[in-house]
C-alpha cells in the first residue's frame, strides 16, 4: 500500500479511537447469515461494522455505492427507501434502517444484552465516525464499472484494520458482494504484528474462531486475507489483493 493511502487509512482508524478492533469469542453464528447493505465510506455503516466486529458476527456485505445498479435497488424494494446501512436478518425476517437501531437489535438479539451505553448515545460515536470516514476523501462511496461475481468473495478482516480498509473500499466500488469474516482481537498475542508474532509468540494459538481457521488453512494469521471462490484465488497483502481485484473485476 502506498504511504499516503496507508497514512489516511491509519488516521481513519485513529479518528474512531480504534473502535472495531477488539472482538469476542462467539461459539456460533446465526443459522442463516446476516445481510448488510452498505457502503464502506459511509460513517453510519461504519458504526454497524464496528459493532459486528465487537460482537464477532460474520455477515454477507452487499455493497450499495452511489450510482450502484446491482444491490442498491434491492434495498428500496425490501425496506421502502434507499438509505444505508440496511440490515436484513433472514433468521427473524427483520429488516432495519438506522445504525443505532441496527446496533441495538444486534446486541439484544445476538448477545442477549442491551448495547453498552456508549452505543446508545448517538452523539458519542457519530462525530468520530464522520471524521474517520472523511479522511478517506470519498473512497468506498461511488460505483465504478465492474464485472459481476457469481459467488460471494470471502474477506477476513476487522473493522479498524488500516490494511483491510482499502480492500473493503474497492469491493464497495466494484459492487462485489462478500462474506465478511470477523478477525477481532481477543487475546494479547493477537495484537502482535505478524512478523513480530513469529519471534515473540512462535506457538501462537488464537482463541477466536476465524483466526484459528486461517492459521489451519494457511499456517499464519494476518489481515486482510481474501478468498475468491469464483477463480480459486486466495491471497494475503492488501496491495496484492487490491491489484488482484482490479485485474479480475474492474472494467
Ligand atoms: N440516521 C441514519 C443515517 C443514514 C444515512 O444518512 N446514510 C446515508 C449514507 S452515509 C444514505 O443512506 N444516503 C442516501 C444514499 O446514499 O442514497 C443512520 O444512522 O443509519
Amino acid at each position: 500500500m502506498n504511504p499516503v493511502d496507508f497514512s489516511s487509512s491509519m488516521l481513519a482508524t485513529l479518528g474512531a479511537l480504534g473502535r472495531g478492533t477488539v472482538g469476542s469469542n462467539r461459539a456460533q453464528q446465526p443459522e442463516q447469515p446476516l445481510e448488510l447493505y452498505e457502503m464502506e465510506g459511509c460513517p453510519f455503516c461504519r458504526l454497524v461494522r464496528e459493532a459486528l466486529t465487537e460482537l464477532d458476527l460474520d455477515v454477507i456485505v452487499y455493497p450499495c455505492p452511489k450510482n450502484g445498479k446491482r444491490f442498491r435497488p434491492l434495498v428500496a424494494t425490501m425496506g421502502g427507501k434507499q438509505q444505508f446501512p440496511y440490515l436484513y436478518d433472514p433468521n427473524t425476517d427483520t429488516g432495519l434502517y438506522e445504525s443505532a437501531d441496527i446496533i441495538q437489535y444486534l446486541y439484544q438479539h445476538y448477545s442477549e444484552q442491551k448495547a453498552p451505553a456508549t452505543w446508545q448515545i448517538k452523539a458519542i460515536k457519530t462525530p468520530g465516525s464522520l471524521v474517520a470516514s472523511s479522511v478517506r476523501a470519498g473512497k468506498g462511496l461511488r460505483a465504478r464499472a465492474a464485472k459481476q461475481n457469481e459467488k460471494p468473495l470471502i474477506l477476513y478482516s476487522f473493522e479498524s484494520s488500516p490494511f483491510a480498509r482499502p480492500v473493503r473500499e474497492l469491493l464497495t466500488e466494484l459492487e462485489l458482494n462478500y462474506e465478511l469474516k470477523q478477525m477481532g482481537r481477543t487475546q494479547g498475542s493477537d495484537w502482535l504484528l505478524p512478523p513480530m508474532r513469529k519471534r515473540l509468540a512462535p506457538s501462537y494459538s488464537p482463541a477466536q474462531r476465524n483466526r484459528r481457521e486461517l492459521l489451519e488453512r494457511t499456517g499464519r494469521v494476518a489481515v486482510p486475507y481474501l478468498i475468491d471462490p469464483n477463480t480459486g484465488m486466495d491471497l494475503y497483502e492488501s496491495a496484492d489483493i487490491v491489484a488482484y481485484l482490479k485485474s479480475a473485476y474492474a472494467k
